[in-house]
């Protein structure tokens, strides 16, 4: 039984960019074994959004703008706990490109996310202070949405907060797991999975979709 994909549903490729991919600054490992799957569930999809990593180059949540920070430790920040990064993403950078590899000719909106210097942003909805918006639900709400499907980089920070946010905002949310890999730092994948199904987000095979 293969998953039926409706007009309205909404497919959202998350961070497919250089950087986190295999050479890449933030490397996700195995991260590219996921193109060949995003390209073929795009094709179901009518309605394909991405999401991008988009920095300045001094942005708060690189490690080296922190005296005699490492890269994977956290600091306090005013808006809580904060995981710095090496740099990563920075705009204008080859880094931060999304992957010539995707072939999404028919995605509709890329919507870029953590390029104000202060605020970090793991989901396409909402920046890690809670406050700021990127503008997606009011999108997803103007394009009159059904289900979310999200897929992309990293399952346990981009992935998984931009599925949590979706399904906050009250979508029917379903992450396709082999279309998406991890970074994996202390624990964050299982603490992921765990918060995302209680807040109810699904999760399925890209085979459940592509048969
Ligand atoms: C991401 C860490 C920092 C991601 C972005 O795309 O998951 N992770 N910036
Ligand atoms: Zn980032």
């Amino acid at each position: 039984m293969t998953l039926a994909i409706a007009p309205n549903d909404f497919l959202i490729v998350v961070d497919v960019q250089y950087d986190f991919l295999p050479g890449g600054n933030l490397a996700v490992a195995h991260g590219d074994e996921i193109v060949p799957l995003v390209n073929a569930l795009a094709k179901k999809f009518t309605n394909v959004v991405l999401t991008q990593d988009w920095h300045p180059k001094d942005h708060i949540s690189f490690a080296s703008q922190h005296t005699g920070k490492a890269p994977f430790e956290t600091i306090e920040l005013d808006y809580g706990t904060q995981v710095l990064w090496p740099d990563h993403c920075v705009w204008n950078t080859r880094g931060a490109e999304i992957s010539g590899d995707l072939d999404i000719a028919h995605a509709q909106l890329i919507i870029r996310k953590g390029f104000r210097r202060g605020i970090d942003s793991y989901s396409g909805f909402q920046e890690a202070d809670r406050e700021t918006v990127t503008g997606l639900a009011g999108y997803l709400g103007e394009r009159e949405a059904g289900r979310l499907y999200i897929v992309g980089l990293a399952t346990d920070f981009c992935v998984a907060w931009t599925a949590l946010d979706g399904a906050a905002a009250g979508y029917d949310v379903t992450i396709i797991e082999d279309a998406t890999r991890a970074i994996d730092n202390g624990g964050s994948l299982d603490k992921a999975w765990a918060d995302l199904a209680e807040a109810g987000v699904q999760r399925i095979m890209s085979r459940d979709i592509l048969g």
